[in-house]
């Protein structure tokens, strides 16, 4: 009985050192839950995620809603986590209304790291408030995007004049930061007004319509700043229709191919890329960095990239344009 009590303790001990190997070895699967399916900025952080995922033997799942919505994000989550995977990467498109979904996931031990946009204040693993379970962070510096965006606009505009922020809805981290950012340094500018935000939704139609309503009512708006794609698109256009293309300038966050005619033709003076594939990037290596034992930082920023007439046909600069 010696024996056999002497060969259990061997068999354990032996499986307790291979063990590691094997957790080494394992296939993780790693899904990545986007704003929303339809926009170049997310299929581009896709193409980043997939790379390192490729590089890391990860199984990357992309699954999301098809328009920008948490009322549409959140049973998405519910059927990833249904689906159980090693760790979840998201874009959460509310900062309080995916709290209680992703807490969900992480009651269930998945670990959550958000990409893009954060829950809560964005300040995870502190021990304070509801919302700082998410392990990380991996986004670019929105307020600082922001404030980059007004001294451009501010310059273009020759430092006075109305200009007004063409946004998205209340309550998306990202959006918020970069007006916060645009607001903070356009008080510096004594010269110009900051007319009242106007919010589209996602909808780059409504967005156009909103340009053309907002110029009626001030003739005199020298200006806009579209916080995200499909603004700065709707902006771009609404100012095209009103015939005051080069008139009204526009300042572009994010860089889908299309703005890159829009800046050859002198509708948008500048556009700020993000480095969404860079964001996919490190989501991947995040997770896997923590899942196989490792720690990982709680806040990685991305870069920037700005684009106008004079650097735009620079291969340097033009890799940053979004896939489609
Ligand atoms: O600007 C990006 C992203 O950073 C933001 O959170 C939502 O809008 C985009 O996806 C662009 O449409």
């Amino acid at each position: 009985r010696k024996i056999v009590a002497a060969l259990a303790v061997l068999a354990v001990s032996a499986s307790a050192l291979i063990a590691p190997a094997h957790a080494e070895d394992k296939k993780y699967t790693i899904a990545l839950i986007p704003g929303l399916t339809t926009d170049g900025f997310y299929i581009t952080m896709r193409k980043g995620a997939q790379a390192a995922a490729d590089a890391l033997g990860v199984n990357l799942v992309f699954q999301g809603a098809p328009d920008f919505n948490p009322v549409t994000q959140v049973p998405v989550l519910d059927a990833v986590i249904a689906k159980k995977p090693d760790a979840i990467l998201i874009a959460p498109t509310d900062k309080v209304q995916l709290v209680e979904p992703l807490r969900k996931a992480n009651d269930a031990g998945i670990p959550v790291i958000t990409v893009d946009t954060f829950i809560g204040t964005g300040a995870y693993q502190t021990g304070a408030g509801d919302a700082d379970f998410p392990l990380a962070y991996i986004a670019s510096d929105n307020v600082l995007g922001g404030e980059i965006a007004a001294r451009a606009l501010a310059k273009s505009i020759g430092d006075k004049g109305k200009v007004y922020v063409s946004n998205v809805k209340p309550g998306i981290s990202t959006t918020d930061q970069r007006e916060e950012g645009f607001k903070k340094e356009m008080a510096k500018h004594t010269g110009i007004t900051v007319l009242e935000t106007q919010f589209n939704d996602d909808d780059a139609n409504k967005a156009a319509s909103q340009l053309q309503a907002v110029f009626a009512r001030n003739p005199d708006l020298v200006g806009v700043f579209g916080a995200n794609l499909f603004s700065a698109l709707g902006a771009a256009n609404g100012v095209k229709q009103a015939g005051q293309t080069g008139t009204v300038k526009v300042v572009a966050f994010d860089a889908p191919t299309s703005i890159v005619d829009n800046i050859n033709t002198g509708l948008v003076d500048v556009a700020i890329a993000q480095h969404p594939a860079e964001i996919g990037y490190y989501g991947v290596v995040s997770a896997y960095a923590h899942l196989t034992g490792h720690s990982i930082p709680v806040s990685i920023g991305t870069g920037f990239t700005i684009m106008d007439k004079s650097n735009i046909a620079d291969p340097n600069i033009s890799k940053y344009l979004y896939s489609e």
